[in-house]
């Protein structure tokens, strides 16, 4: 699926875009579904970053046959992960971020495996795939991230307002040697990014929304030694590609795999919460 040059540039960069990965009838049809899904959108709760914002996601940890279980099932999604990855590889959640205009709060740095490690898996075999539904600009807060950075390995993680942050000297060191990518993407575009990847994402002081559904995978040679939040190693039915125009606008429906925030403590159930 994806060219040996491809691989090679992941490896080095530490993220692929994938321009029209979905096409734009596909698109169109996840953002409108989504917008609509009353039990994606009641499941979603807000997180604060440092100056107080709130930004807000949904989150399930397994695929439906739902729409967006579909999507993040096709092979074209998940044989490019197993090409990533070096093998079979299992969904380890998904989530759907809203970062609305003018409200949306920032993501602080960090990495994901900064938050995984702790869920029992022993390497960053792991990586995600982001798809921008909503033109993703730097004006509506688009994921930045710093290329090459998933090469310095794990870093320590912090509080950083409800979030958790990689350590801010490392941060600032990296930020001086590496370059700095602004991901801004056309709808139906994908980032295929290394759970090592230190990435963040400013605040929507725009007028326009930025919803984003980013799957998560885990490689099942990884399968984490101990229970988490997040699943261990549960196989993973691929659906082909056509699968998302005739699986149509069919929402979430009696999914118990959401993540829920315990009351009065938005991150309970969510160490750092950024990459949760
Ligand atoms: O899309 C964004 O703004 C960042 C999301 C993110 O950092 C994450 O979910 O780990």
């Amino acid at each position: 699926m994806l060219s040996e040059k491809e691989i090679r540039q992941f490896q080095q960069d530490g993220y692929l875009f994938v321009p029209g990965l979905l096409s734009r009838e596909e698109t169109s049809l996840i953002l409108e579904t989504a917008r609509n899904d009353h039990q994606m959108l009641d499941h979603a709760f807000g997180v604060q970053d440092t100056s107080g914002r709130q930004t807000r996601l949904s989150l399930w940890n397994h695929p439906g046959d739902d729409l967006f279980g579909i999507v993040s099932r096709t092979e074209r999604i998940v044989n490019r992960m197993e090409d990533l990855l070096g093998g079979e590889v299992y969904h380890y959640h998904s989530k759907m971020t809203l970062k609305e205009p003018r409200v949306g709060g920032a993501w602080e740095w960090h990495q994901d495996y900064g938050y995984w490690y702790q869920n029992g898996c022993l390497f960053p075999d792991m990586a995600s795939c982001l798809i921008a539904l909503d033109p993703a600009t730097k004006a509506n807060g688009c994921l930045q991230v710093l290329k090459g950075s998933h090469r310095m390995g794990r870093i320590e993680h912090g509080l950083a307002g409800q979030q958790t942050g990689a350590d801010a000297e490392r941060v600032k060191a990296a930020t001086e040697r590496m370059e700095l990518v602004y991901c801004e993407m056309e709808p139906g575009t994908a980032i295929f990014f290394h759970s090592n990847l230190l990435h963040c994402s400013a605040a929507n002081t725009s007028e326009f929304p930025r919803w984003s559904l980013i799957c998560c995978y885990n490689a099942a040679s990884n399968d984490p030694y101990k229970d988490s939040h997040h699943p261990r190693y549960t196989p993973l039915h691929k659906v082909p590609d056509s699968a998302i125009l005739a699986t149509g606008a069919k929402m979430i429906d009696g999914n118990d795999s959401f993540l829920k925030p315990k009351p009065g403590n938005p991150t309970a159930r969510v160490p750092g919460s950024a990459a949760v």
